[in-house]
């Protein structure tokens, strides 16, 4: 059986939280059980930018981190870095369009675990459902500082656009997203929002991740 089909995704998509060291000033690790306490359906770590941690030091993070999730069955997902999935046993992969080839991490990973890529156009959301993505991360919903190389703002337009084009597979929208957008991108069609800096750089993390979740149910049919 496959562990992730569409609809535990789609489940998992909700309230997705991405962060790296160094996206917060307080402990990564208490940061994420906040998040938890708070509502968030999924985690991915993105050690990314100016001063990410490298080698063992980012390892030994990712391991911390994968053990809150699975202490709390939350689904942990690891960016850009299929070895280090596989090595911490991550539910899953996420890669970008300048990542490596989402057919080739599929190849990898084989169907146990979700694959996620990240798309900006009905033509790239067509190859990576076609090099079988389990679900599509559709960003810059609005414009963000957390990501120095983010495409041009697409909005939820873009994610109205993907779905009339018939693009079926769960979406998760990025970008900018605050509590009062997260109603504009779910009713654009996504299934769920992905977050960085309104949750890891907030003061009380557990609140920020609490009202993200009620803007989300507030959403659900
Ligand atoms: N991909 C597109 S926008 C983005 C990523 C990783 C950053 C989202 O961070 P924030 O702080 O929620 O805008
Ligand atoms: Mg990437």
């Amino acid at each position: 059986m496959r562990p992730w089909d569409a609809e535990a995704v789609r489940r998992a998509m909700k309230m997705y939280l991405v962060m790296g060291g160094v996206n917060t000033t307080q402990d990564p690790v208490e940061v994420l059980r906040q998040a938890i306490a708070g509502g968030i359906t999924l985690f991915q770590f993105r050690e990314k930018g100016t001063g990410a941690l490298v080698g063992e030091a980012r390892i030994t993070l990712a391991m911390q981190l994968r053990q809150v999730c699975s202490q709390h069955g939350v689904p942990f997902i690891v960016n850009d870095d299929v070895e280090l999935a596989v090595a911490v046993e991550a539910d899953g992969v996420h890669v970008g369009q300048e990542d490596a080839d989402a057919a080739l991490v599929r190849a990898r990973i084989g169907d146990g675990r979700m694959l996620g890529v990240s798309a900006h156009s009905v033509e790239e959301a067509r190859r990576a459902v076609q090099a079988g993505a389990d679900y599509l991360g559709v960003g810059p919903m609005y414009p963000t500082r957390s990501k120095a190389d983010a495409h041009a703002v697409l909005g939820p337009a873009g994610v109205t656009e993907l779905r009339a084009a018939g693009i079926a597979v769960p979406i998760v929208g990025i970008g900018g997203i605050t509590p009062d957008a997260t109603g504009a991108v779910m009713a654009a069609g996504a299934d769920g929002v992905a977050v960085i800096s309104a949750i890891a750089g907030a003061a009380d993390v557990r609140a920020a991740a609490a009202h993200f979740a009620a803007a989300v149910r507030g959403m659900q049919a």
